[in-house]
């Protein structure tokens, strides 16, 4: 299956030159030419060219569809000297595929129809298989063509991210119905988090075997929980993640915002490189990783909207930090935001490349 996958695009792509990419070479904590860089949430709402491909398109609907995802994913890459590119979906989007009533609301986020608080709720969640995700296995494939050695991300929720969003119905602020299952019904919430758990392996499964180079693991709300609720709620279901997907031999990402008291667990969990928020300092950040990895981040997405001199000196800091680390890759701490204006991004990129390169 997976050789059958990645077959059909081997002539349209320069292997060796995807292979030594510096944002591969950086995951792999090999030598780099610069400081390779790309921004979660690259494309999307702060793009013009974003919005008016999107008009009266359905979020949801657009993750669907091979001519939307392929568009959008470029859309940066065009714009940007990025050093990779992230497949243009959502998290919801393999929970929506194995039938959940859910919907992306233009404002809002993720929405559940019928929140899942009870046993028969957590049955509703099946492994998926790539027949559900047609459109993800042929998309991955088109891109492969038009992007050549510039690599792939591909990406899922983290089960606890998932389990929020499921559990409360929506986007939380302080995630009281999740936690009261976490800490209230063990039984339960380790139902949900092993279906979870099976239905993320077999995602990024499909992803890889359509040819990503790289994949990340969201688990954007984690923050939320204390290092010891970490270690025996949500850690033996990440690391199951990491240790099944290990043979595919692609680099693993795992991020989180908020999550400085979690950095050492989150390394624990088996990723090859952690994803970093911007309130961490990341020589701080590698001294609190297991040894062994590699950091992304951690530019507060924020800074983006102070003048350009204090920009770059907060790009500088986060560059010459980043070098204590055994490998890095330069990111935001956190998403683009919408309102962020794409020159000041472009300006980034070549400035990462260019300072990090002397
Ligand atoms: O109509 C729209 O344009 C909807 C806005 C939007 C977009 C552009 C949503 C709804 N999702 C996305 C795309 C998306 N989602 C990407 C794009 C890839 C890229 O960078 O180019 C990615 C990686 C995601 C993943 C995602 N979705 C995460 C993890 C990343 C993160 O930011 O922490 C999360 C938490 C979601 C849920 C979600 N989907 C959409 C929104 C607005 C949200 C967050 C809602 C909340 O605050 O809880």
């Amino acid at each position: 299956m997976a050789e059958d996958a990645v077959q059909p695009n081997a002539d349209a792509r320069p292997a060796s030159g995807l292979a030594e990419s510096p944002f591969l070479l950086a995951c792999r904590r090999e030598p780099v030419p610069h400081t390779p860089v790309w921004f979660m949430r690259q494309a999307g709402r702060s793009l013009p060219e974003y919005l008016r491909v999107r008009e009266g398109v359905p979020m949801l609907e657009a993750c669907t569809r091979q001519d939307m995802i392929v568009e959008i994913t470029m859309q940066p890459v065009r714009r940007y000297a990025i050093d990779a590119a992230i497949f243009f979906s959502d998290i919801m989007v393999p929970l929506k595929a194995i039938g959940v009533d859910l919907d992306i609301k233009p404002g809002i986020g993720p929405v559940i129809a019928d929140p899942i608080r009870d046993a028969s709720g957590i049955d509703a969640i099946r492994e998926l298989t790539p027949d559900d995700v047609p459109y993800v296995t042929e998309s991955v494939r088109a891109l492969l063509g038009e992007l050549g050695s510039t690599p792939l991300i591909g990406f899922a929720g983290a089960p606890f991210t998932l389990a929020s969003y499921l559990i409360e119905g929506g986007p939380s602020r302080n995630h009281d119905h999740t936690k009261a299952m976490m800490y209230g019904a063990p039984e339960l919430w380790n139902r949900l988090m092993e279906r979870l758990t099976d239905m993320t392996i077999a995602y990024l499964k499909v992803q890889v075997a359509a040819g990503v180079s790289a994949i990340q693991l969201f688990d954007s709300w984690v923050g939320a929980v204390a290092p010891e609720d970490y270690r025996d709620s949500v850690l033996p279901h990440t690391s199951r993640i990491f240790r099944e997907i290990e043979s595919l031999g692609v680099p693993r990402i795992h991020f989180g915002v908020g999550t400085g008291e979690l950095l050492g667990l989150m390394g624990e969990a088996g990723a090859d490189v952690v994803g970093v928020d911007w309130r961490v300092p990341l020589d701080e950040a590698a001294r609190r990783v297991p040894p062994g990895k590699a950091l992304q981040g951690n530019l507060d997405p924020a800074m983006l909207f102070a003048p350009w001199e204090t920009i770059e000196r907060r790009a500088k800091d986060v560059i010459d930090r980043g070098r204590t680390a055994e490998g890095h890759v330069f990111n935001l701490g956190h998403g683009v935001t919408p309102t962020i204006d794409p020159d000041v991004l472009a300006r980034l990129a070549e400035f990462v490349h260019e300072y990090s390169a002397r």
